[in-house]
């Protein structure tokens, strides 16, 4: 006999509806649910992996403890003991900031970890905290909260009512959108040119999104900050600027006119790349229309990442697309995710200490992971001894992973929450392996905040957790209560019935409060929302398109939203050091890296399903004709990709999808690593992009890493005649699955 389960895919963003025929325990189809409102039957080929994370051969399900090179299982109990101990023994030694925390990606689709983990983890009070947020959304959380009054304000594009989309590094038709959850992003973007409208794509390489767009310009990676100010400045100059109905509550429209003013777009072109006449019609295009400008990784993982995700914003407002119907608009979420942040621990702020080091700033008590190795490997007061990782897998996903690999084998104690014994985690010490996606409930807190519209759902476990398993939110409640609750006498009185209380609640109980209180919630005379009541609706809820939420949304302390903040108008500067350097003419053959995703591929960690990696290795060098043939380079050639930081042999394949000047490799690879316990994915390993991006190469406003503009050099190494599996056919094979 066989069942259907409906629950939220919690691979990417999309968040999109799954319909799971279940016989026994075992999975026999995946399919997109058609009932769910919001993805109506879309979902991508990852989606199967959720089978195949869940039957793993590799995957941990009970504590690991390692013993020189070899790791040995080890009860529940005991290894909360033995992290406890130990973790508690830097702290007394060195104090509370000798412990290091890393959070990873899939914290953000993980109701455990965005409650419980959150408790424990901040509650360490160590101000060296790190995630992948240094790599990822930090400048826009960094322009929401300075624009906004709380970094969780990040606009959101309406794209199902928008009627022009320019978009500006993100390639949502791979990624399947970001800070945009939004299910089927070809029908979306679609349905905007069948409503006569447009999109349009910037990006220095000719993505996936840029094939089905209206129009695709190339862009110098970095320099999107100055093609923004050349709009904003056409859009003064020719008195197209319309803050609209947002202009009652918006200061500073005078200041960003003068400083746009000295960027027409004859002054940006040659360091852009773009054409005067090409942003003068990109400027004239979005004040007319009634889109959104959205800008996303290409962006804000730059140099110059702060003051172009400010940007991005700015001229939404500027065009009067704030917080209107098809413009750039916030989400009406079922649950208040900065009610719930707060309750959980996340305290606002920027800059309020600065990591020991480099003297990189804090945002939202977390520190740029760019520093983290050098504050494992720099003695003195405050030097980090101990890591906690949960979630993340840095050695692969950070500027600089050799060197951090490096540190990380130098600590006196490391414990990873993570499922698996990959390039990471085989520094740990103990390794506690949480329960995976079908074995626990799920409710994305996170992304529905993020939403082109108000949707919820609410996903029961599908099997249950075998009782030597653990729940994400169980072992940080167990670490928690044996860590964080305070010590002493009364500390151990107070904290008994918190701890029993706490340990019983669960992080369900947790979402059913924060429903209940939420803006879909109790109010007079309506029931609300509950998990009793999404739990009659396995495929979801749809709670309506976006409304306006000016200007009663904003965390400002006067109730406005700044234009120009002083921090981004004070780095300024840095960016015409930098228009004067691109100006001049480029050094002869000089090249610059940046990435790209795959949509059989998700960061690093998906590596290990054999559908989603097979017959089609991935990790090539994109490189143009041009460049290629300077170097003596053909397709399938191996070669030599190397910069300040390091280096990896990769094999090449020539294209003009990306521009001259400009090399793309993907991130998350490099399974080769020895130590590690992922079977499928060493035998199809690649290389790390991020042993090649540089950790001295980063936004110094925000502390955000620059993984794209680094600055290379490729050199051949050796043909490779093509043969099944080998570096020409891996050049070939991966151009054909992109063209598909
Ligand atoms: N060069 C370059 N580098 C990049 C990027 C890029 O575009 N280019 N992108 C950046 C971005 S956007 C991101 S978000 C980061 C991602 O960086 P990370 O978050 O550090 O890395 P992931 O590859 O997402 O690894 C996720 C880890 O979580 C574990 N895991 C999976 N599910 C669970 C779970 O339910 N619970 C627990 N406890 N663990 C789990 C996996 O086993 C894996 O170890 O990479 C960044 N790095
Ligand atoms: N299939 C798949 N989906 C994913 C992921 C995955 O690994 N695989 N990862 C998920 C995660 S964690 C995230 S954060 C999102 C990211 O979602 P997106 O941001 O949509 O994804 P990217 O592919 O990183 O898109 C960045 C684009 O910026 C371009 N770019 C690079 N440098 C520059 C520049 O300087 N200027 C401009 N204008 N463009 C530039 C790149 O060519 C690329 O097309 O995707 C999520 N979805
Ligand atoms: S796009 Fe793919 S990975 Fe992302 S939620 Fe949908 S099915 Fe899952
Ligand atoms: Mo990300």
């Amino acid at each position: 006999m066989s069942r259907t389960h409906y629950r939220s895919c919690t691979l990417c963003e999309a968040t999109c509806g799954v319909a799971i025929e279940v016989e026994g325990d075992r999975v026999v189809s995946i399919r997109g649910d058609d009932a769910d409102p919001f993805s109506q039957g879309y979902i991508c080929p990852k989606a199967t992996a959720l089978a195949d994370l869940h039957d793993d051969p590799d995957r941990l399900r009970r504590p690991m403890v390692r013993e020189g090179t070899s790791w040995r299982e080890l009860d529940w109990d005991d290894a909360f003991a033995l992290v406890a101990r130990r973790l508690q023994q830097v702290r007394d030694d060195h104090g509370k900031d000798a412990i290091a925390v890393y959070q990873g990606n899939p914290t953000a689709h993980n109701l455990g970890l965005l409650t419980y983990g959150q408790l424990f983890l901040r509650k360490l009070g160590t101000r060296n905290c790190f995630s992948a947020t240094s790599v990822d959304q930090l400048p826009h959380m960094l322009a929401a909260q300075l624009m906004f009054g709380d970094g969780i304000l990040m606009p959101v594009p309406d794209v199902d009512r928008a009627d022009y989309f320019l978009c500006i590094g993100g390639n949502p038709l791979v990624s399947n959108g970001s800070i945009m959850t939004a299910p089927d992003m070809r029908r979306r973007l679609k349905a905007i040119q069948a409503r006569g409208g447009k999109v349009v794509v910037v990006d220095p390489r000719r993505t996936e999104t840029a094939a089905l767009a209206d129009r695709h310009v190339f862009i110098r990676p970095g320099t999107d900050a100055l093609l923004l100010l050349s709009m904003l400045q056409v859009i003064f100059a020719e008195d197209l600027a319309r803050p609209g109905r947002a202009a009652a509550w918006v200061d500073g429209l005078d200041r960003l006119r003068a400083i746009a003013a000295d960027f027409a777009p004859e002054v940006t072109a040659a360091a852009t790349g773009v054409a005067a006449d090409d942003v003068r019609t990109l400027a004239r295009e979005l004040a007319g229309s009634r889109g959104v400008a959205y800008g996303r990784m290409g962006v804000c993982t730059q140099e110059l990442g702060g003051l172009a995700a400010w940007l991005v914003y700015a001229v939404n407002v500027a065009c009067g697309r704030l917080d209107e119907p098809g413009g750039a608009m916030w989400t009406t979420p079922a649950v208040d995710l900065r009610m719930l942040a707060k309750l959980v621990g996340f305290e606002l702020g920027f800059g309020r200490w600065r990591s020991r080091v480099r003297g990189l700033p804090e945002f939202g008590g977390e520190l740029p992971v760019v520093a983290l190795a050098e504050e494992i490997e720099t003695e003195g007061p405050g030097q980090i001894r101990a890591l906690v990782t949960c979630a993340g897998n840095p050695v692969l996903s950070t500027p600089n992973g050799a060197r951090l690999d490096r540190a990380l084998a130098g600590l006196d104690f490391m414990v990873a929450i993570d499922p698996y014994l990959n390039e990471t985690t085989r520094h740990a010490d103990v390794i506690l392996p949480p329960t995976m996606p079908l074995e626990r409930a799920h409710y994305d807190v996170a992304l529905a905040s993020f939403s082109v519209r108000n949707v919820a759902k609410y996903s029961p476990p599908l099997f249950a957790r075998q009782p030597d398993q653990r729940h994400d939110w169980e072992i940080a409640a167990e670490l928690w209560s044996r860590l964080c609750v305070p010590g002493g006498a009364v500390g151990r009185l107070a904290g008994r019935p918190a701890r029993a209380a706490l340990l019983k609640l669960g992080p369900e109980a947790v979402l059913d409060l924060a429903l209940r209180a939420g803006p879909h919630g109790l109010r007079k005379g309506r029931a609300g929302l509950t998990v009793a009541k999404l739990r009659a609706a396995p495929h979801g809820v749809d709670l309506g398109a976006l409304e306006p939420r000016l200007p009663d949304i904003l965390g400002t302390p006067d109730r406005r939203v700044a234009l120009v903040p002083d921090a981004f108008a004070a780095d300024l500067p840095r960016l015409r050091a930098r228009l004067a350097t691109w100006s001049r003419p480029a050094a002869d053959g000089a090249l610059v890296l940046i990435g790209r995703r795959h949509l059989r591929s998700n960061n690093s960690w998906c590596h290990n399903s054999q559908r989603l990696v097979k017959g089609k290795p991935r990790c090539t060098l994109l490189i143009h004709p041009r460049d290629a043939g300077a170097r003596g380079i053909t397709d399938g050639d191996l070669v030599d990709l190397g910069s300040r930081a390091g280096k990896v042999r990769v094999p090449a394949e020539v294209s003009d999808e990306i521009m001259p000047g400009v090399v793309s490799l993907p991130h998350g690879w490099g399974h080769d690593k020895a130590g590690a316990r992922l079977q499928v994915a060493a035998a199809v390993p690649g290389a790390s992009a991020n042993d090649v991006t540089d950790e001295a190469f980063f936004d110094t406003l925000s502390g955000t890493a620059a993984l794209s503009g680094v600055a290379v050099e490729v050199v051949r190494v050796a043909t490779v005649q093509p043969s099944p599996g080998g570096a020409g056919a891996a050049a070939a094979t991966a151009r054909a699955d992109r063209e598909r």
